[in-house]
């Protein structure tokens, strides 16, 4: 097994909601097993123009492949976003591979570390709830790093549902 964080956005109307779907979609993955999952964290959508994204982070222990994993996790995306296309417009559940073990993984379907991480504080986060304090990615940056580069800015984390 190794073990796999997955970045979770949505901007629906009940964005909570579809990340508590998605959890579940990921706790029936086969070869796989739910290891946790964050608080939810609501912030600012990096696109102007749409509405606040609510963000979590799952950590999953898995025997899946990564492009299979990625499948999989497109697939949860497919279901969930084309249920409520017609009624709310596009797709709005993100399923991000952020980690995948220690591999550096750099094809053109999938980009591990997620290139994005060092950015966003709604993944840094959530992701130092799951994570052990040591953590470092597969490219040698360290989390503790990260976050101290990465201000806890715009970010309101949710009470507990
Ligand atoms: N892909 C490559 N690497 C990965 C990876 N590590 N995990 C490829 C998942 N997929 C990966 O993704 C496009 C392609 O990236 C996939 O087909 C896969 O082969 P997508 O999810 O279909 O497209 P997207 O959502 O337009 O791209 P992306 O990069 O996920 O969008 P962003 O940049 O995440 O933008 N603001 C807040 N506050 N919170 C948010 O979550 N999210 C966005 C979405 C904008 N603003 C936001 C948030
Ligand atoms: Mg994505």
């Amino acid at each position: 097994m190794e073990r796999i964080y997955i970045g979770m956005g949505s901007n629906l109307a009940d964005p909570a909601e579809q990340l508590r779907s998605a959890v579940e979609a990921l706790g029936q993955l086969p070869q796989s097993e739910l290891a946790g999952v964050s608080a939810f964290y609501q912030s600012d959508s990096l696109l102007p123009g749409q509405p606040r994204y609510t963000n979590a982070v799952a950590a999953l222990d898995s025997n899946l492949a990564p492009l299979d994993l990625l499948d999989a996790l497109q697939a949860i995306e497919n279901d969930q976003g084309r249920e409520r296309l017609e009624r709310w417009g596009p797709r709005t559940l993100d399923l991000d591979i952020l980690l995948f073990g220690d591999r550096l993984i750099d094809v053109p379907r999938l980009k591990v570390p997620h290139y994005q991480i060092q950015e966003r504080a709604f993944v840094l986060y959530p992701l130092a709830e799951l994570a052990p304090a040591d953590l470092r990615l597969a490219d040698g940056r360290s989390l503790t790093e990260l976050l101290a580069a990465c201000p806890f800015v715009g970010l309101e984390r949710l009470p507990q549902a």
